[in-house]
């Protein structure tokens, strides 16, 4: 089969011939990508209806999130110039992938996390696959710091989106959005944390245009507000919010963002964390359970709404995607919190039916 029409392949497979990478790049792939694209209609009409909104969730990818489009391309540039060893400073997901990417090819990777609040599951994640992690007193940005500084004075890669190779491989996604709509969509919603996939998003749909004339969208990215250094102008020093994956208070890609956003005509806003649990539940009401920073774009969308900077006139008949990053079982415990416990019966027929349908 066709590498570049087969679903199965990994991005280098597929996409491989439209990256800018080294001739010494060796395929290390989990088949990422090919994610789906799943239509939203409910969620549409309950934001007011007239226009089509689609989820590109990447949390189907291998390690549960975005981050594998990236990390096949950066592990497979490393290791194929013979680096033995990666790193990355990570709010979670980060590490889980390139933890997953480096052990497959035989690498040591290791992964600096942020004291505080990493999700269970991509840190179980990051250990699972073979990584070392190191907890710093300190924060993401700390941590990042950190890591760029120990890639520049020893023989081990970065693999933060500070790593050109990153971007290339995450751009593939709008190419997938674009293949499906046969064109770009109207809108792209999106988190926004150490800002790599916005940037990259919007390399994909330029260079997508450039080679077959289609449009481009105009890209909403969303912090959450305990971390929203791109909306305030400055750099958060103790960035809070519950979606922890986008607890990041100096965007590396910071300025990429914004232009992302100005060339666009869209923007970059804030909401609020019950904005962003709020928009996880209704997105799990319609079978799609993300983690809480990837119900931030379209947390982001309805608040515009909302608040009339987008309007359902100028919305009609047009195309949204909202690219929700990661799985909501990466952090399962943010449901629990919340979560009553489970009603306790005895193993009878009669209790149950009792319980359930008022009985018989
Ligand atoms: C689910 O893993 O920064 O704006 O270290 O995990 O490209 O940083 C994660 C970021 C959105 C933000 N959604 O993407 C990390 C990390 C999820 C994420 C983002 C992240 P960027």
């Amino acid at each position: 089969m066709n590498p570049t029409t087969n679903p199965s392949a990994g991005v280098l497979a597929r996409y491989g011939h439209l990256m800018n990478i080294p001739a010494h790049t060796r395929p290390v792939t989990l088949l990422e990508g090919s994610t789906p694209l799943i239509p939203m209609p409910r969620l549409a009409d309950e934001l007011g209806g007239g226009f089509e909104l689609y989820v590109k969730f990447e949390g189907m990818n291998p390690t549960g999130s975005f981050k594998d489009r990236g990390m096949t391309v950066a592990i497979s540039e490393a290791y194929g110039r013979g680096a033995k060893a990666v790193i990355c400073a990570s709010t979670g997901n980060t590490a889980a992938s390139a933890a997953a990417y480096a052990s497959r090819a035989g690498m040591r990777a290791i992964v600096i996390i942020p004291e505080g609040k990493v999700a269970a599951g991509k840190l179980a994640g990051a250990v699972a696959y073979g990584a070392e992690v190191v907890q710093i007193e300190g924060s993401f940005d700390d941590a990042l710091d950190l890591v760029v500084q120990i890639s520049e004075h020893h023989p081990i890669a970065l693999v933060n989106s500070l790593n050109p190779y990153r971007l290339e491989g995450q751009k593939t996604a709008a190419f997938e959005i674009t293949e499906i709509l046969g064109e770009a969509p109207d809108w792209l919603c999106l988190p926004v944390g150490n800002a790599g996939n916005i940037s990259a998003y919007w390399m994909g749909f330029m260079e997508q245009r450039q080679r077959s004339g289609t449009g481009l969208p105009r890209v909403l990215g969303v912090q959450a507000e305990g971390s929203a250094p791109l909306v305030l102008g400055h750099p958060v020093e103790k960035p809070e919010t519950v979606a922890t994956a986008i607890r990041i208070g100096k965007p590396a890609r910071g300025e990429q963002a914004l232009e992302a956003a100005e060339q666009s005509n869209g923007r970059i806003i804030a909401v609020s964390d019950e904005e962003i649990l709020h928009m996880q539940r209704r997105l799990a009401a319609s079978g799609v359970w993300v983690e809480p920073a990837s119900a931030a774009g379209l947390a982001g969308l309805a608040r515009q709404l909302r608040e009339g900077h987008i309007t359902l006139d100028e919305l009609r008949g047009k195309r949204i995607a909202a690219v929700c990053t990661g799985h909501g079982m990466k952090d399962p415990d943010i449901i629990a919190r919340s979560m009553p416990a489970p009603q306790r019966l005895p193993a009878e027929l009669r209790a149950l039916e009792d319980a359930l349908v008022g009985g018989r």
